[in-house]
């Protein structure tokens, strides 16, 4: 049923095996799959009014209208839905989005996932998952993880264009209960963002192959890992797969270095916990916060055991989160 109104919830992913560097930058497809866990921290609630007084799409984010490139984006994604809808009508986008904005906390993951759900209802496109989570990748990759609940793997998609653009979506994988400490290092924007430095490793980087390469056989080795529950490796995977993510974009031109000597200390602490019986594994995302991986059961010794070694910093302890969905308008 078309509704010229729809609200929408979704939560931000971090993932296990990373995406970095786009194949076809205009449909956003990614050179490697990859696999994240949604949080059940800092949803982001959508809604989409169909008005056709508008003669453009207009975006509130915290209360605050959006100009600039962040409007740019969301009115070229709604062009998107509109084609894909056969209809005209503009429409007004307000959003309330808990996650610090640019903080490495992957906050288009959720306002993306949670738009597609929006628009999708609102201008009558379908709304099963595997559509959202297409929809979704158009608007920022990772974002399509965030359709679904708990793990989710994103399939690179098969082969060019139209097809790829089809086969290349999230789905929900099997695998053990996880959580993670969010270390927040810092909150600030990062200086560049994802979108330009991982094309600049894939155009400057002369380890960009080698990461396509590792990270292909590391998301094959993670899924056989997840679906034995095998914490350890799982754990293993994680870590080596974000360092080389690292390094990857330590190799571009012009320089980017998102990991701080903070960075690198909580990375250091993860390895002396785990040699104290604490199995904790860090991760990092294309800023200086850092992602520690802990069994759920291992949540709040995880956050104490950082909170005793980082006090100055801020911890947030995620669970597993659900999908996007639909929810009554606020
Ligand atoms: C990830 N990141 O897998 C990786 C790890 C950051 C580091 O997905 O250009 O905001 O909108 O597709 O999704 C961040 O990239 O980039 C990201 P676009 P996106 O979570």
């Amino acid at each position: 049923m078309i509704s010229s109104r729809a609200t929408a919830v979704a939560h931000p992913n971090l993932a296990l095996i990373k995406y970095w560097g786009k194949r076809d930058s205009e449909r956003v497809l990614p050179y490697t799959g990859s696999l994240s866990l949604t949080l059940d921290v800092f949803p982001t609630r959508t809604s989409v009014r169909l008005d056709p007084s508008l003669s453009q799409d207009s975006f509130s984010l915290n209360d605050a209208e959006v100009e600039g490139g962040a409007l740019e984006r969301v009115r070229a994604f709604l062009d998107l839905v509109r084609e894909r809808a056969g209809q005209r009508t503009h429409a007004r986008v307000v959003s309330q989005n808990s996650v610090p904005t640019g903080a490495g906390l992957a906050s288009s993951a959720s306002g993306f996932a949670a738009l597609a759900t929006a628009a999708s209802a609102a201008y009558g496109l379908p709304t099963d998952t595997a559509s959202l989570s297409r929809l979704a990748r158009r608007g920022s990759g990772s974002a399509c993880r965030s359709i679904i609940e708990d793990l989710a793997v994103w399939h690179p998609g098969v082969g060019h264009d139209e097809e790829a653009d089809a086969t290349s979506f999230a789905e929900k994988v099997p695998g053990p209960r996880l959580a993670m400490v969010i270390a927040v290092v810092s909150a600030a924007q990062k200086s560049v963002s994802s979108r330009i430095a991982m094309k600049q490793t894939a155009e400057t980087s002369p380890f960009f192959d080698g990461w396509v390469s590792s990270t292909t056989k590391d998301l094959e080795d993670m899924q056989s890992a997840l679906a034995a529950e095998d914490y350890t490796r799982v754990g293993e995977l994680t870590e080596s797969n974000a360092l080389r993510m690292h390094a990857a974009i330590n190799g571009n031109r012009p320089v980017i270095r998102y990991l701080s000597p903070t960075s690198v200390a909580l990375f250091d602490a993860a390895g002396q916990l785990r040699g104290e019986g604490l199995e904790v594994y860090a991760t990092a995302d294309a800023g200086p916060n850092v992602a520690v991986l802990c069994r759920e059961a291992d949540l709040e010794q995880t956050r104490a055991a950082f909170a005793v070694r980082f006090p100055e910093l801020e911890l947030i302890a995620a669970r597993s989160g659900p999908g996007a969905y639909l929810t009554e308008d606020a």
